[in-house]
C-alpha cells in the first residue's frame, strides 16, 4: 500500500483529480483550479509519505497532515476516500446539506485534523502540535500545506518566526505557489519573491521544487528535514487547475464550477471516463 511508482501516482492524482471535478460539478460550488494545483502534493504524501493508518484516524503516533488552504477540501476528501479513511460513496454528498463533508475542510471528517478554510491559520496550529510533539518526545512529524495568498497573512508570518527560535525539524510547511490568489496574480497584488529566501532569513531550511513532478516531490519529502535544529519549508511552484487546459491559470476557475460539456471534457482530458 506505501510503496508507489511515478505511473501509480499518476493514477492516483488523477482519480483524485475526477473526483474533485464531479463533486463541485455536482454541487455547483468553487474552488476547483485550488484542488487541481495541489493533487500532485497530496497524490504523493497521502500514497507514500504520510505515517498515517485510515483504520485509526486517532493513532497517536501517525503523523500529521493540515490542509491550511481549507477552500481545496474536495480534493482533500478524495485522496482520504481513495486512502480508505471512509466510504468513496460519502464524496457524493459533499457540500450539500446534512453533509458530513462541508466546503472547507471539516474537523470531524476521518483524517481531517482541523477545520481550515479561514486563511493563515494552518502553519500557527501545525506550529503548536509540532512544537507539543517536541515537549512530549514524539516521533510523529507535522505537515502542513499552504497557499501562496497565506504568505500574505501577518499569522503566517509570526509561526515562520516561532517555529525555528523552538528548532522545531518535526514541521514540513509546503506551499502551493501557484502564483495566483483571490483577485489576480501574486505578482500585481502583494509579490513574495524571493519568498524561498525570505524563510531561509527566519531561520527555515527551503528547498524550490516543481509541485507537478512526482520524482521531485517525493525526493523533496523523503528528505525531511533537510537540516537537523531547523523546520523545513518546501515551496511547490505549481499550476492553478492544473490538469484540465482550459483551467490552467485562469483567475476565473477559483470560482466558477464546470457544467455539463466542460465536465465530459475536463474528465476526458485526465483520461477518466465519465
Ligand atoms: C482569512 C480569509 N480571507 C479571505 C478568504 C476568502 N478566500 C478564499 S480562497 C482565497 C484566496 C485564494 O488564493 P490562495 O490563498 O493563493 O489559494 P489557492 O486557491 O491559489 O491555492 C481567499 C482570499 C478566506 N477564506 N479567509
Ligand atoms: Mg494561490
Amino acid at each position: 500500500m506505501n510503496t508507489r511508482n511515478v505511473e501509480n501516482y499518476t493514477v492516483l492524482a488523477n482519480q483524485i483529480r475526477a473526483h474533485a471535478l464531479r463533486m463541485t460539478h455536482r454541487a455547483k460550488s468553487s474552488h476547483i483550479g485550488s484542488c487541481l494545483s495541489a493533487a500532485d502534493l497530496l497524490a504523493v504524501l497521502y500514497g507514500k509519505i504520510l505515517k498515517v493508518d485510515p483504520t485509526r484516524p486517532n493513532w497517536p503516533d501517525r503523523d500529521r497532515f493540515i490542509l491550511s488552504k481549507g477552500h481545496a477540501a474536495a480534493v482533500f476528501y478524495a485522496v482520504l476516500a481513495e486512502r480508505s479513511f471512509f466510504p468513496l460513496k460519502w464524496l457524493k454528498v459533499y457540500y450539500l446539506d446534512g453533509s458530513p463533508l462541508g466546503g472547507h475542510a471539516t474537523y470531524g471528517v476521518p483524517g481531517v485534523e482541523v477545520s481550515a478554510g479561514s486563511l493563515g491559520h494552518g502553519l500557527a496550529i501545525a506550529t503548536g502540535m509540532a512544537l507539543a510533539g517536541k515537549r512530549d518526545k514524539q516521533s510523529y512529524r507535522v505537515f502542513v500545506l499552504m497557499s501562496d495568498g497565506e504568505c500574505d497573512e501577518g499569522s503566517t508570518w509570526e509561526s515562520v518566526l516561532f517555529a525555528p527560535h523552538h528548532k522545531l525539524d518535526n514541521l514540513v510547511a509546503i506551499i502551493d505557489y501557484n502564483k495566483i490568489q483571490s483577485f489576480g496574480s501574486v505578482k500585481d497584488v502583494l509579490d513574495l519573491d524571493p519568498l524561498a529566501d525570505k524563510w531561509r532569513t527566519f531561520g527555515w531550511a527551503a528547498k524550490e521544487i516543481d509541485g507537478h513532478d512526482f520524482k521531485q516531490i517525493e525526493s523533496v519529502l523523503q528528505n525531511v528535514p533537510f537540516e537537523p535544529g531547523r523546520p523545513s519549508c518546501i515551496i511547490a511552484h505549481t499550476v492553478k487547475g492544473k490538469g484540465v487546459s482550459f483551467m490552467e491559470d485562469q483567475l476565473a476557475w477559483h470560482y466558477k464550477y464546470p457544467n455539463d460539456e466542460q465536465l465530459g471534457q475536463a474528465l476526458a482530458e485526465i483520461g477518466i471516463s465519465e
